[in-house]
């Protein structure tokens, strides 16, 4: 029996990469560059967008008694959206941006999830949220203006939400077939790879 537990117990290496990176601890210092950080900003807001439909999807796969825990995370993606947009206009960055390609490859992965059954989509939308939820937690109190950033997916309500995935992601996964159990680790290894990669754009050489 897998549950989402056992996956962060068989895979610490990569969930530790996933979720330990020198963008956050230069966010905890204030040593970050503003060119850095606008850049995983837009790049973000552009990767939300493609998360919200995701989690239309999942939605629409789900059983009825799993709706309101999805449905609670999307309203509170709606609240990211607008969220995001106000952080742009403060640093007055172009949303218009294109995506590089790690967030590209990341969509691609969120889409064609799709096409996998509800038990692997359960876990790979918990994966995504825990990675945040630990990522910007794990280095402790960070310098203004990046505590708020840290505050939005290391807050209490997130974390019982991220619980909460957890949870319908481990009931869905018990009942799973073997395959489909195989399934799940691939894409939770998928999420940690991307994640991994998602910090590091910010590194990308500026434009
Ligand atoms: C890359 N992963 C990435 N961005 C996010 N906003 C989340 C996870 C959590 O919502």
């Amino acid at each position: 029996m897998l549950t989402c537990h056992q996956l962060l117990q068989l895979h610490p290496q990569a969930w530790h990469a996933a979720t330990v990176h020198p963008f956050l601890s230069a966010c905890k210092t204030g040593q970050i560059h503003d060119y850095q950080f606008n850049t995983w900003l837009v790049q973000d807001y552009l990767f939300v967008i493609d998360f919200t439909r995701m989690a239309g999807r999942l939605l629409a796969a789900a059983p009825v008694h799993h709706f309101d825990l999805i449905l609670s995370g999307m309203t509170a993606l709606r609240a990211e959206l607008n969220w995001f947009r106000d952080k742009a206009d403060e640093r007055h960055l172009d949303l218009q941006t294109p995506k590089q390609p790690t967030c590209e490859e990341y969509c691609r992965f969120m889409h064609q999830l799709a096409t996998a059954p509800y038990p692997v989509q359960a876990t790979a939308f918990w994966a995504i949220e825990y990675a945040y939820n630990q990522g910007w937690q794990l280095p402790g109190a960070m310098c203004p203006p990046y505590d708020e950033f840290a505050y939005r997916w290391g807050n209490p309500d997130f974390t019982g939400y991220v619980q909460g995935l957890a949870q319908q992601a481990d009931e869905e996964l018990r009942s799973a077939p073997e395959a489909v159990q195989q399934q799940a680790v691939t894409a939770f290894l998928e999420v940690a790879r991307l994640e991994q990669a998602f910090w590091q754009m910010a590194y990308a050489t500026p434009t």
